[in-house]
C-alpha cells in the first residue's frame, strides 16, 4: 500500500467513510482519495509527495490559489490577537460593509460559519417573514445539508417532496416542492396552483452541484417575476457563484435582484465563513431585532473574517475577473478542441472562474441532460488526468474551479496531459 492507501485505511477506523465530507471519498469515481499534505498557488501535494494542478480549490474558496501570502499574513496577524471572543469586533463590521457595498441587494447581512448555515437561516427567515411554510427548490441543485433541502422531487410537479436522505421527516419534506431547473413553465404552473402558500424559491443562479448548468435565458427573470407577483421571496444561493462567476456574483452577471442571498466559499478565502443577507425589511426579522432566531458561537470568527477580507480586497483589483475568466475559457476551449479532434463526444463550458466538463455532444441545460452524460467516461478521464498530475473534482456531477494562481504554464500542462489521454482514448 502507498501512503494515501494506508492513511485511508487508518482514517476509516475513526471517521465515517474516512472523510469529513462525502464527496472527498472518491466513491463517485472509485479509487483512493489523495490525502493532501500542502497547497501552494495552483498546486497541491499528496501523502506520496505527488504534485497536482488543483482544479478543486477546496470546492471553490481558493480563488487566489493555495497559501496566498496576503491571506496567510492576515490570518496569522489575527491569530496572534486571539482566536475567538464571542463578542462583536470591528473587522466583522468591515466585512459586512464591504459585502453591502459590493452586492447592491444586500442592505443587511449576517455572518455564519458555513454555506449550509447561511441557507438554513435564510430559509427559516423566509418562512418567518412570509408566515408561509412551502419552499421551492430545483432538482440537481444543492444548498447544503439542512433538512428542508435534502428533498427530491415527488412523483409529480405538484406533489410533496420526498426526503433524499434518511433522517429527514416526511412531514418536513412535504413542505418542499422540487421543480426542474430551467423549466420556467413549470415554475409558472406551481405558482398558479399554490403561489399564495410559497414562502420562497431557492435557486443556484448558476447550478454547480449537478456539474455546471447555466440558467436558460429568462429563467431567473421568471423566478423574480413569479415571486414578486405572489409575495414569495427569491433566494439566490450564491455560496458557489458568489464572487466566482463574476465580481458582481451571478445576480450582477444576470441582472436579477433576489430578496435574499447566501454566500460562502470565496468570501471566507478558505476559512469557515458563510453569510446571508438582503432587504432590510426582511433581515430585520432576525434576532435580536425580530422573531426569527439564528445564532452561532463562532459566527464572524476573527480568523475567517481576516481571510475573507484579504481575499475579497485582492479580487476587487482591476482586471482580476477578466484575467480569471480568460484563463478558464482557454482551459475549456482547449480541452474541447483536443477531444473533438479525436472524435470523442466531449465538451466543456465556463462562466467566470468556474467550469463544467461533459462527456456529451453539447453542454447539458437540464438535470435530465446531465444524467445522460457518460459518467463512466468521465471517471476514466478523471483517473487518467490524476495519473498525469491534474486533479479535477472527483465526481462527474461537480463544477471545477480555476484560481488566479493558475498561469499559462499550468493551463498548457493540463492541455498537454489531456492531449495524451485523448490520443489513447478507448470508448
Ligand atoms: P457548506 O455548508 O459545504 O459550506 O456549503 C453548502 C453549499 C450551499 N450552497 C451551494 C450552492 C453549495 O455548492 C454548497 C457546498 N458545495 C459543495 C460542493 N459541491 C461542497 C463540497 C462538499 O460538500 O464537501
Amino acid at each position: 500500500m502507498n501512503r494515501n492507501e494506508e492513511l485511508f485505511v487508518r482514517a476509516q477506523k475513526t471517521i465515517p467513510g474516512g472523510v469529513n465530507s462525502p464527496v472527498r471519498a472518491f466513491r463517485s469515481v472509485g479509487g483512493t482519495p489523495r490525502f493532501i499534505t500542502r497547497g501552494q498557488g495552483p498546486y497541491v501535494w499528496d501523502a506520496e509527495g505527488c504534485r497536482y494542478i488543483d482544479y478543486v480549490g477546496s470546492w471553490g474558496p481558493l480563488i487566489l490559489g493555495h497559501a496566498d501570502p496576503d491571506v496567510i499574513a492576515a490570518v496569522k496577524s489575527a491569530a496572534e490577537k486571539g482566536l475567538s471572543f464571542g463578542a462583536p469586533t470591528e473587522a466583522e463590521i468591515e466585512l459586512a460593509e464591504w459585502l453591502c457595498a459590493h452586492v447592491p441587494s444586500l442592505e443587511l447581512v449576517r455572518l455564519v460559519s458555513s454555506g449550509t448555515e447561511a441557507v438554513m437561516s435564510a430559509i427559516r427567515l423566509a418562512r418567518g417573514y412570509t408566515g408561509r411554510d412551502l419552499i421551492i427548490k430545483f432538482e440537481g441543485c444543492y444548498h447544503g445539508h439542512a433538512d428542508s433541502l435534502l428533498v427530491k422531487a415527488g412523483s409529480g410537479l405538484l406533489t410533496f417532496g420526498n426526503p433524499s436522505s434518511a433522517g429527514v421527516p416526511a412531514d418536513l419534506a412535504k413542505h418542499t416542492r422540487v421543480l426542474d431547473y430551467n423549466d420556467a413553465e413549470g415554475v409558472r404552473r406551481v405558482f398558479a396552483a399554490c403561489g399564495h402558500e410559497i414562502a420562497c424559491v431557492i435557486v443556484e443562479p448558476v447550478a454547480g452541484n449537478m456539474n455546471l448548468v447555466a440558467p436558460a435565458p429568462g429563467f431567473l427573470a421568471t423566478l423574480r417575476e413569479e415571486c414578486t407577483k405572489h409575495g414569495a421571496l427569491l433566494i439566490f444561493d450564491e455560496v458557489m457563484t458568489g464572487f466566482r462567476v463574476a465580481f458582481g456574483s451571478a445576480q450582477g452577471l444576470y441582472g436579477v435582484t433576489p430578496d435574499l442571498s447566501t454566500f460562502g466559499k470565496v468570501i471566507g478565502g478558505g476559512m469557515p465563513l458563510g453569510a446571508f443577507g438582503g432587504r432590510r425589511d426582511i433581515m430585520e426579522k432576525i434576532a435580536p431585532l425580530g422573531p426569527v432566531y439564528q445564532a452561532g458561537t463562532l459566527s464572524g470568527n476573527p480568523l475567517s473574517v481576516a481571510a475573507g477580507l484579504a481575499t475579497l480586497r485582492k479580487i476587487a483589483s482591476p482586471g482580476f475577473f477578466e484575467r480569471l475568466s480568460a484563463q478558464t475559457q482557454t482551459l475549456v476551449e482547449g480541452l474541447t478542441q483536443l477531444a473533438q479532434r479525436q472524435g470523442i463526444p466531449f465538451c466543456a463550458q465556463s462562466i467566470g472562474g468556474m467550469f463544467g466538463l461533459y462527456f456529451a455532444e453539447r453542454p447539458p441545460t437540464t438535470y435530465a441532460e446531465v444524467m445522460a452524460c457518460d459518467k463512466q467516461a468521465f471517471n476514466r478521464f478523471f483517473h487518467a488526468m490524476l495519473a498525469r498530475g491534474v486533479y479535477f473534482a472527483p465526481s462527474a456531477f461537480e463544477a471545477g474551479f480555476v484560481s488566479a494562481a493558475h498561469g499559462a504554464a499550468e493551463i498548457e500542462a493540463t492541455l498537454a496531459a489531456a492531449e495524451a489521454v485523448f490520443a489513447n482514448w478507448r470508448p
